[in-house]
């Protein structure tokens, strides 16, 4: 039994893909809160203890061994599970959108709903990219949708909870969801599989 706490910031979807894996699994966890937009994750202890990079998510095991970085602690806990394919193929597809989501996706929606939502900003004062770059993953991510339920081996992986983190929160961010019909029930979808 893999039992941890897990230092995380609510409003955060990083933080939130490692909370709904390890409650979809049943692990037994600590949620620590942390407070990353007033900076308790730049602490001295926070960066000597817990991760000396400043950020959540971060979880510490209980046997002192620690690890950063959402995709990668969901990787690590879903281990051995169903979230994960068999498949040398399929796992390697669901990395490939996990990888997609840091670079590709995660750096718009997240960002520009962390700029209207917690950093004070105005519509207008914001880099336009951010919105049109953040459009290009959603539309992708419709077409992709068109004729599947899950994105990669026809059920639910760490690659739809690693994207439904911060896509259910797209509105937040300016994003017009109802012009991705295909996202919207997949959102759905991926929120009743996963019981939130
Ligand atoms: N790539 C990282 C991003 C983590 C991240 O950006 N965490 C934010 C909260 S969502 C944070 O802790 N920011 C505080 C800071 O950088 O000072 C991951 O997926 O875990």
């Amino acid at each position: 039994m893999k039992t941890f706490k897990l230092y995380g910031f609510s409003p955060s979807g990083n933080c939130n893909k490692v909370r709904y894996v390890a409650d979809y699994l049943g692990l037994d966890y600590q949620w620590i809160e942390t407070d990353s937009p007033n900076g308790e994750t730049r602490t001295p202890e926070f960066l000597a203890t817990i991760n000396p990079a400043g950020q959540v998510p971060a979880v510490v095991f209980t046997d002192g061994r620690k690890m950063a970085q959402s995709n990668a602690i969901m990787f690590y806990l879903a281990t051995g599970s169903k979230l994960i394919p068999d498949d040398d193929f399929a796992l390697s597809q669901m990395l490939s959108w996990m990888f997609w989501e840091q670079y590709s996706h995660e750096p718009y929606l997240a960002v520009r709903r962390a700029m209207l939502k917690f950093k004070g900003k105005k519509e207008d004062e914001l880099d336009p990219s951010l919105l049109d770059n953040g459009n290009a993953a959603l539309a992708i991510m419709e077409q992709e949708l068109t004729d599947k339920d899950w994105f990669i081996a026809g059920t639910i992986s760490l690659a739809d909870i690693a994207l439904l983190a911060y896509t259910r929160t797209a509105d937040e961010g300016g994003f017009a969801l109802q012009l991705y019909p295909n996202v919207q029930k997949w959102i759905v979808r991926t929120k009743t599989a996963l019981g939130i």
